[in-house]
């Protein structure tokens, strides 16, 4: 959904990610294959987490803390474009700065796969690029701007996604170069 939110809804939601990350700092996950490039943090009853023990949902930020909740201005563009029964449990937050980029990967750590996935782009743009639901098959790419919303439901739900590079100093939103993408998912 391009420019979904407008600048005003971008400003209110930002101001909100900046208090998740006063609670719940953004750390340089690690995975089984080394470092990710995103930093990461999450606000909600769960937040995704990854180290040298794999991939999980956890109820506590790594410093020991609980997340803090998700704001009311993210639940909002749940409520309005994701068709879902549900409240999002999860909210993600990934950072990219300077040489970040997300690989190709499904979202499946989540328990009902009948429940969508909706993301919100923050700040410089973002090639975005997804597939089909089996690894090595076509892909199409677009450029995700910032007020972008994503949602991947229904047999776009396990499509494989990722994010190739940032086009860095395209959005005068952030105090910096870089961009915000907030994944929205139910995770039991
Ligand atoms: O940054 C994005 O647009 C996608 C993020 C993503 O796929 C994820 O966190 O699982
Ligand atoms: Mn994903």
């Amino acid at each position: 959904m391009p420019g979904f939110l407008d600048e005003a809804m971008q400003r209110q939601i930002l101001e909100d990610v900046r208090q998740i990350t006063r609670l719940a700092p953004l750390y340089a996950p690690m995975t089984r294959r080394g470092p990710m490039s995103v930093r990461m943090t999450s606000a909600g009853a769960f937040g995704w987490v990854t180290d040298r023990k794999g991939y999980r949902y956890e109820s506590r930020h790594p410093q020991g803390t609980e997340w803090p909740p998700i704001p009311a201005s993210i639940l909002k563009v749940w409520d309005e474009v994701s068709g879902a029964n549900r409240p999002p449990e999860c909210c993600l937050v990934n950072f990219y700065g300077e040489g970040a980029r997300m690989g190709l990967h499904q979202d499946k750590d989540e328990a009902d796969f009948s429940q969508p996935v909706l993301s919100i782009s923050l700040g410089d743009d973002g090639l975005f690029r997804v597939g089909g639901v089996e690894r090595g098959g076509r892909t199409k790419s677009a450029w995700l701007h910032s007020g972008d919303v994503v949602v991947l439901r229904d047999e776009a739900r396990l499509a494989y996604h990722g994010v190739d590079r940032i086009r860095f100093g395209t959005s005068p939103l952030l105090n910096q170069s870089g961009r915000l993408n907030l994944t929205l998912r139910v995770v039991t």
